[in-house]
């Protein structure tokens, strides 16, 4: 149930200026955001931040922590699953922050490449996988609808990269098209009997028209492709909101393993800082972005 009235249907903000679903309000959230899927796992992130300044955990389950990385504001938000959080937050985070966005998502993943448990994939770009409902309902076309991939930003990739190679070792990190399917299950072609799915070609099919395709998870294609819908860039000199993604391996769909709970713990430990560093490479001063004053960071910058 909504915490606060909210003074606007359609787009819904509370006198306080919190937005509906994360509640936040502007100075709140940083413009460099890392975000991540389990809330476990940004809590762990975030307590490699210096200094804690801001934690607010929302009613349909948004957990925001903002703080202090060398200096700088950093936000890490955890979204739970899927393309409609991925959506609610992309948006809700850009109706509180003035000035371009940097957004790095730290997620898991199932590798469709060489990339084994424990490794990491660095999105190039991501492309969707969608259920296509027309042939389960009506018998028209392919079981699963396969979009055109969209970029991640080039800089702030590289330097995600980069920092992510010298963190947990070169020849951990792969790089590739990433699947942002719309279930864990039908869509990312796990085979069972419960459901009719009609997904016993599917990986083939995604190899087969993407050459590069490495890794199927939940988000990052929704991610990708705000970020390229996003207006404002005209006012910034760049675009409004530049993002990358990169993801461990928890499932190696070739090999049939899982990466076990003290390997992705101690990988989410070593990639902490390596992205908040990417983050702070990719926007080293303040100039230009949202402003101290009645921030969180107000009293500290
Ligand atoms: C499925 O287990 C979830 O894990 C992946 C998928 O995208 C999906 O959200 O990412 P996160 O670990 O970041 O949630
Ligand atoms: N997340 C996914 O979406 N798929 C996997 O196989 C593993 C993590």
């Amino acid at each position: 149930m909504p915490t606060e009235q909210m003074t606007n249907a359609n787009k819904p903000l509370s006198t306080e200026g919190r937005t509906y679903h994360i509640e936040t309000r502007s100075g709140e959230v940083s413009n460099r955001i890392l975000t991540v899927g389990d809330p476990k796992r940004a809590q762990k992130m975030a307590s490699y931040l210096d200094k804690i300044l801001f934690t607010h955990s929302s009613h349909r389950g948004f957990l925001t922590i903002t703080g202090l990385y060398k200096g700088l504001p950093i936000s890490v938000v955890a979204i739970g699953m899927g393309l409609s959080m991925m959506d609610f937050f992309v948006r809700e985070s850009r109706m509180v922050v003035e000035g371009p966005l940097s957004i790095v998502r730290f997620g898991s993943c199932g590798s469709i490449c060489q990339a084994t448990s424990g490794d990491v994939i660095v999105a190039k770009s991501a492309f969707a996988i969608g259920r296509n409902y027309a042939f389960f309902e009506e018998g028209k076309g392919e079981p699963y609808l396969l979009w055109k991939p969209v970029e991640a930003d080039k800089d702030l990739t590289r330097v995600v990269q980069r920092k992510l190679s010298e963190a947990v070792g070169a020849e951990h990190v792969f790089a590739g098209s990433v699947g942002n399917a719309d279930s864990f299950y039908g869509s990312q072609g796990r085979i069972g009997t419960d459901f009719y799915d009609c997904n016993e070609g599917l990986l083939d099919r995604i190899r087969e028209k993407y050459e590069d395709a490495s890794a199927l998870e939940m988000e990052s294609h929704m991610l990708f492709h705000l970020a390229q819908a996003s207006t404002g860039a005209k006012n910034m000199g760049r675009p409004s909101i530049r993002t990358a993604c990169a993801l461990m391996v928890f499932a190696d769909r070739t090999g049939n393993k899982f990466i076990s709970p003290e390997d992705s713990e101690r990988l989410v430990g070593i990639a902490a800082r390596a992205v908040f560093d990417a983050l702070v490479e990719d926007m080293p001063t303040q100039e230009g972005l949202h402003p101290a004053a009645g921030s969180v960071w107000e009293d500290e910058m």
